[in-house]
């Protein structure tokens, strides 16, 4: 494990650049919960075909000026819900603030995300290894967030074929990533089964974005 002198205990260094902040967000991990649940109702979960026109395993939506989607045609951020044709439910301000208050202390002030991608794993669901840069902008940083039952994440370097370390990420869990490691590639391993207190029988995770690139 990689220790830095410029973090606290909690704070493992995963490279240059990519920080596992434990625990950031317990205080506020019932809020956050409760948040997912309002914009659920607005904007469901579904699971997406890919370009290869595979169903991906994990269910997908999201809130703020753009939504990630995959389909046929490809990955891209859209601003309406393909689904409702309309704009995707707004970020929180609570969203937010969480996201800044998280990169800051990752060492990456200022940012504030303009889309929030929102994961739901059930038992067995994977997300294969990947970089994301359909973002259009590297220089902002991604923050991650996990609530309800652990996950091995599983993170390499910038080449698909690098070793990759796996960690596990449990609920308030927050991951923070930028600079040297934006396109670093990464992945979720098939998720154990079992029941957490606040979700049940399952995962969500919430990934804060800057995109630049919407249609
Ligand atoms: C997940 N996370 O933890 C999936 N991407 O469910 C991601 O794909 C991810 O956690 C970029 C940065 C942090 C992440
Ligand atoms: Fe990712």
């Amino acid at each position: 494990m990689t220790q830095s002198r410029l973090f606290d205990a909690e704070t493992e260094v995963l490279a240059q650049g990519a920080v596992l902040l434990r625990g950031f967000a317990l205080a506020e991990i019932k809020a956050v919960y409760d948040t997912i649940q309002q914009i659920l109702a607005t904007a469901p979960l579904r699971h997406l075909i890919t370009p290869g026109g595979f169903r991906m395993s994990v269910a997908m939506t999201n809130c703020g000026q753009a939504g990630w989607v995959s389909d046929r045609r490809g990955y891209r951020y859209e601003a309406k819900d393909p689904r409702s044709g309309k704009p995707w439910p707004a970020m929180p301000a609570s969203f937010a603030s969480l996201s800044n208050r998280a990169a800051a202390a990752a060492g990456f002030p200022n940012h504030t995300p303009n889309v929030c991608l929102i994961n739901h794993y059930q038992p067995g669901a994977r997300l294969a290894l990947h970089q994301d840069r359909d973002e259009g902008d590297f220089s902002a940083p991604i923050v991650s967030v996990s609530l309800g039952l652990p996950a091995t994440f599983q993170f390499g370097g910038d080449q698909r074929n690098a070793k990759t370390r796996r960690y596990v990420l449990e609920s308030g869990d927050v991951v923070v990533w930028g600079g040297p490691a934006r396109l670093a590639f990464h992945g979720v391993a098939p998720l154990k089964d079992g029941v957490h207190p606040l979700t049940g029988r399952c995962r969500f995770n919430l990934t804060f974005r800057t995109a630049k690139n919407i249609t």
